[in-house]
Parts: structure tokens; C-alpha cells; sequence
């Protein structure tokens, strides 16, 4: 579509003021997210998004081949959401040992996976040097991957019974092979619903400080926002607003990422189904438009469908996250989806949803692409992303 006809639908659509600021490439405001959340319009909010998707990436979506190992289910945080967690003794209670843990990543080593997505339940009687262990096991086992580990959630758990500053402690969890941290954690950073949902986790601006921290330590993060329960229009724009904010300072975020609710086994069952398809395309897309400053929005194929998550990649989102390999925490709340798919199923799927697949690292390295000015560079995307679709 030509920039002529996407202007001219938008403001058929009413949305013509936000295109302008969309097209000059200025900083939305809170009250226009809430339009944008409120608008009927989707595919216009969509074409919008997906502008601004082209005119970072082009026509790239990128994926990575990737495990994960959730080390335990021990939790005592008891949010309202989570089907997953469990307490010592109940049925289905476990925690990995670190031999466990590498014998998982063992079991994948004739596959080209180049990271594994750690994370688990916070439970405090997990001495400090467990968190080590696992990641000198994962190194040992296949040294070259990187590990994606602990939400912030668990970071703060780790320093607590680590006794020790956070700087510290993330020094030396990245000595024993940390390579970043993933996004999840962050749940909705509205207290009202940190009261209502998950009073016993650190509150939203404890994980913005906590994100903070990592970032500073020189580590890379992801953020999330889990969507689709009994959050409103007003406390999902505050939420980006305050990830905007703090990537204005630290630049550290890489992506974000929509988790959407899964209802089943868990107390807020009867609350929500969880986001429709068309909830989950306009949330991608508000995401895109409002956050002008994290180089990527990732639709996460396993919680949604592929199908989505196909259409989404013209939504505003870029990336689909990995093949995965025995996901736990949303298959233990109703996730439909495989725990897995091959990476040749994952590259016919973007390019049959019309993009360039291309097969990144952790850090947006580009590992493989048969595109000719993608071959592999080592240097991260954000170097070479186009960011030449001038208006
Ligand atoms: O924080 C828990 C979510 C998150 C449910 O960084 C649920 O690349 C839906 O961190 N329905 C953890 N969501 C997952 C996470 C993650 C996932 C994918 C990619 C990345 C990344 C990070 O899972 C939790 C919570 O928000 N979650 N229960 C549920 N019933």
C-alpha cells in the first residue's frame, strides 16, 4: 500500500492525527494508546503498525532455535494466574538437579539449538549455589549456547538468599554463564492489579528497578505483559508507558513480548478466556505504535497459534520467538499449540505469511538468512536494519 493510501485510510479511519505523529515518527501519548485500544478500526491500527514494523526491519522476521528448561515448579509466590506452580509434596512438585538440567540440553545437542530459555518457580530454600550450578551444568553440557535465564522475579529471589548486592550477584551468575535475562515477571505493573492477582511477587516498579539493574550490569533483557484477564485499556498503556521510559534510559530491552492469558487450572478461570485472536492482533499492534524505542514485538507462536502469530508478523510484530522444546508453564494452562516445531516448519511458515525468515541469535545476531545482504555478520540486526523508509 502506498504511504498516500495507508495516510488516507487513516484518517478516514479517525486516526489521522496519530498517523502524522506515527509517520514523523513522534512519541505517542497515553491518551492515544487508549484510542488505539478503542478504535474498531483494527486493520487501519494494523497497516499503522505494520509501517512502523517495515520501517524497522523490512520485510525480516526473525526466529531463533531455541529449548526450554523450567528447572522447578516449586513456588511460593501463588499468583493468581499460574497453573505451573506447585508446593514440596503436591502431585506433579519437582526440581531438576543440575546433572537433570544438563542431560535436558544433552538430549538436543544433534539439533543447531543456540539458546535455552531458563526460568522456574521462586522457592527460597534453593540454596544461591543451585542458580550456579545449573548454569555451569548447561555450559558444560554445550558451551556455546546462550542461556536466557531468571525473570526479575527470580533475580530478586536469587540475591536474597544469596546475601548479596544485585551487581554482584549478577556478576558472578554471568561468570557461571548467564546471557541474559527473559521478560517474564512483569505480569501487568498496575498495583491494583499486582494487589488483586500476585500481591506475594515484586510489585511493577520493584521489576522496572530490577530490570534496571541488569541493564546496567551490561546485560540485555526482554519485557512482557500479561494480557487479556482483568487488565483495562489505561493499565495496559501505563505498563508500556513505564517500559518506554526506562528504555529511554537504558536501552536494554531487545523485545517485547504479549504473553496471552490461558485460563485453564488456574484461580482466574472464571474471570477470563483469555484474549481473542482479534484482541491478540490489536495488542501486538498498540505495542508496536507505542513502543517506539524496543527494536522488536514478538508474537509468541506457543501461546497463541501459528496462524496468529503468522498474520501478527503483518500486525506490527517481527519475530516469533523459537522452536521450543517442552514448554510447561502454558501447557499446564490449556495451550493447544505443540511444544515444539521443527525449524524448517518454522521458516515455511514465514515465508508463507510473506516475510524473510531469518534465524537470529539471543542477541539478534543474524545466524542464517538466504538473503545475500543477510549472510551471517555477527553483528547484532539493529546495526543493519533498515531504517531507510523515509516519509
Ligand atoms: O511471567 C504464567 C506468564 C511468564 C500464565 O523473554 C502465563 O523471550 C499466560 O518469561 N497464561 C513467564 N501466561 C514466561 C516468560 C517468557 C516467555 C516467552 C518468551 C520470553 C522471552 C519470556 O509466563 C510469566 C507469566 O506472565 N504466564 N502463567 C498463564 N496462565
Amino acid at each position: 500500500m502506498s504511504f498516500e493510501e495507508l495516510w488516507n485510510r487513516a484518517k478516514k479511519a479517525g486516526l489521522g492525527e496519530i498517523a502524522e505523529k506515527v509517520f514523523a515518527k513522534e512519541r505517542l501519548s497515553l491518551a492515544e494508546g487508549i484510542e488505539l485500544y478503542q478504535t474498531p478500526e483494527l486493520l487501519v491500527l494494523g497497516e499503522l503498525a505494520n509501517f512502523v514494523r517495515e520501517r524497522w526491519h523490512s520485510d525480516r522476521a526473525f526466529f531463533n532455535v531455541n529449548q526450554h528448561v523450567n528447572y522447578t515448579n516449586l513456588c511460593n509466590k501463588f499468583c493468581k494466574f499460574c497453573s505451573f506452580d506447585r508446593l514440596p509434596g503436591q502431585a506433579g512438585a519437582y526440581q531438576m538437579t543440575p546433572d537433570q538440567v544438563a542431560e535436558k540440553i544433552r538430549e538436543h545437542l544433534h539439533e543447531p539449538v543456540t539458546e535455552v530459555h531458563m526460568v522456574g518457580g521462586v522457592w527460597p530454600k534453593i540454596p544461591y549455589e543451585y542458580y550456579l550450578d545449573i548454569l555451569r551444568a548447561v555450559k558444560l553440557a554445550r558451551p556455546e549456547i546462550h542461556i536466557k535465564a531468571f525473570t526479575m522475579v527470580e533475580l530478586d529471589q536469587i540475591a536474597k538468599v544469596a546475601k548479596k548486592p544485585m551487581p554482584e550477584v549478577l556478576d558472578e551468575l554471568r561468570e557461571a554463564g548467564l546471557g541474559s535475562c527473559p521478560g517474564g515477571g512483569a505480569e501487568v505493573f498496575a498495583d491494583r492489579i499486582h494487589r488483586e492477582g500476585y500481591r506475594q511477587k515484586i510489585s511493577g516498579d520493584e521489576w522496572l528497578a530490577l530490570a534496571r539493574t541488569v541493564h546496567e550490569a551490561g546485560l540485555r533483557s526482554n519485557c512482557t505483559m500479561l494480557h487479556g484477564h482483568i487488565e483495562t485499556a489505561e493499565e495496559r498503556v501505563d505498563h508500556h508507558d513505564k517500559l518506554r521510559r526506562l528504555q529511554d534510559q537504558t536501552g536494554g530491552f531487545q523485545t517485547y513480548i504479549p504473553l496471552s492469558f490461558h485460563a485453564d487450572n488456574n484461580e482466574w478461570s472464571h474471570l477470563s478466556k483469555g484474549p481473542t485472536a482479534l484482541e491478540e492482533l490489536r495488542e501486538i499492534a498498540v505495542s508496536r505504535l507505542l513502543l517506539d524505542n524496543i527494536p522488536h514485538i514478538k508474537a509468541y507462536w506457543i501461546l497463541m497459534e501459528l496462524g496468529i502469530a503468522q498474520t501478527c508478523l503483518s500486525f506490527g510484530a517481527d519475530d516469533v520467538d523459537g522452536t521450543v522444546v517442552e514448554e510447561k508453564i502454558y501447557h499446564d494452562a490449556g495451550a493447544t499449540t505443540p511444544q515444539e516445531t521443527a525449524r524448517e516448519d518454522l521458516i515455511q511458515a514465514i515465508r508463507d505469511a510473506g516475510r524473510i525468515p531469518v534465524e537470529r541469535d539471543t542477541l539478534y545476531n543474524v545466524v542464517w538468512s538466504d538473503v545475500p545482504d543477510l549472510i551471517p555478520t555477527g553483528r547484532p540486526i539493529s546495526e543493519i536494519a533498515s531504517h531507510s523508509v523515509e516519509v
